[in-house]
């Protein structure tokens, strides 16, 4: 898979247009390029120490929280990253993890939403973000899950799907956000799985990709939103996985590597992620398999959990 060398050319290429594009948005793309590794047995490609440095130059003490780079200000999102690569790496050791759990615990809002940062907005995202944030670091006693969980449903829609608010449009990552939520919470009894699974499984457009919500073009990133919303509801044999999987190799650039949102189009990392992680849900040869809530390998979910039990 040509993904590699285009991964490691990126690493390379750091005043590129690519990589100043994702300035402000640094910390996931490093989630998204070092879990693609990961997923493709390569992770030693890169220096460990450099990158944990470099996560935790990110990171605000004052807060608890971190930043999308180096001096941004901290948010739930960017956060998540930071646990989600120190995961990886099995080094959440350099953390203040209590510190770090209050800062996202601490954006519970009365009714349970989550708000994203000190700013306020609110949104299914901000929900799972920070629950599946809690839930890797062992802390999520320190919300009020009933609480979390009950938001959450106020945000389920007559046609099975999830929203970003009560009321929302159905879309597939926000019902990738509420679905991983209630997984992480042992929540699930709360979806009617076989409505939701057929919303989602109508998303498989005549071309083999899936798309975000009805009338919309398909896009390699719903085949990780989609994909693994329907594992989570034991759904996942509805979807044509072959053509699935010809879509995604068709979006790859055959010489450059990486993946694209559609064939011919360019590639970046966020889609050649979400394409790799895809074809992982499928077990594609060659690809490590992916824990469907919590966006990790299934490797590092398990060493994170299996230990805490020991
Ligand atoms: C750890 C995997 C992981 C996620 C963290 C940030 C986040 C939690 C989830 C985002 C979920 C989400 C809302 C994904 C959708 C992203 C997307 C492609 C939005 C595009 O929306 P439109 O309306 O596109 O521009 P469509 O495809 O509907 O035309």
């Amino acid at each position: 898979m040509g993904c590699l060398r285009f991964l490691l050319l990126l690493m390379q290429k750091k005043d590129s247009f690519e990589s100043l594009v994702m300035e402000h948005i640094r910390l996931n793309g490093a989630y998204w390029g070092l879990t693609t590794l990961d997923l493709l047995h390569k992770l030693d490609a890169v220096d460990a120490d450099e990158v944990i440095q470099w996560i935790m130059s990110c990171y605000h003490p004052e807060s608890g929280g971190f930043g999308g780079n180096v001096g941004h200000d901290p948010h739930v999102l960017y956060t998540l990253s930071a646990v989600q690569v120190l995961c990886l790496f099995d080094r959440l050791d350099v953390l203040d993890v209590d510190k770090v759990a209050d800062y996202v615990s601490g954006l519970q809002n009365e009714d349970g939403s989550f708000s994203g940062d000190i700013w306020g907005e609110v949104d299914t995202r901000f929900s799972y973000i920070v629950i599946c944030t809690l839930a890797l670091l062992h802390h999520l006693h320190k919300i009020n899950v009933q609480k979390a969980v009950d938001y959450i449903v106020s945000c389920k829609n007559l046609d099975g799907g999830f929203g970003a608010m009560p009321g929302g449009e159905s879309h597939a990552g926000q019902i990738f956000c509420c679905v991983g939520a209630l997984a992480i919470t042992g929540s699930l009894h709360h979806i009617d799985r076989d409505l939701l699974g057929w919303w989602l499984c109508e998303r498989q457009c005549k071309e083999g990709g899936l798309n975000g919500r009805p009338e919309k073009l398909a896009d390699v990133c719903y085949s990780w939103w989609v994909l693994s919303s329907l594992i989570m509801i034991d759904r996942v044999h509805w979807i044509d996985k072959d053509k699935l999987a010809k879509f995604i190799l068709n979006c790859q650039d055959k010489e450059n590597g990486g993946i694209s949102d559609r064939p011919d189009n360019a590639v970046d990392i966020y889609h050649t992620y979400f394409g790799v992680a895809g074809l992982s849900l499928m077990e594609y040869p060659g690809v490590k398999p992916m824990d469907p809530a919590y966006a990790l390998p299934l490797d590092v979910v398990n060493r994170i959990f299996l230990r805490k039990r020991d």
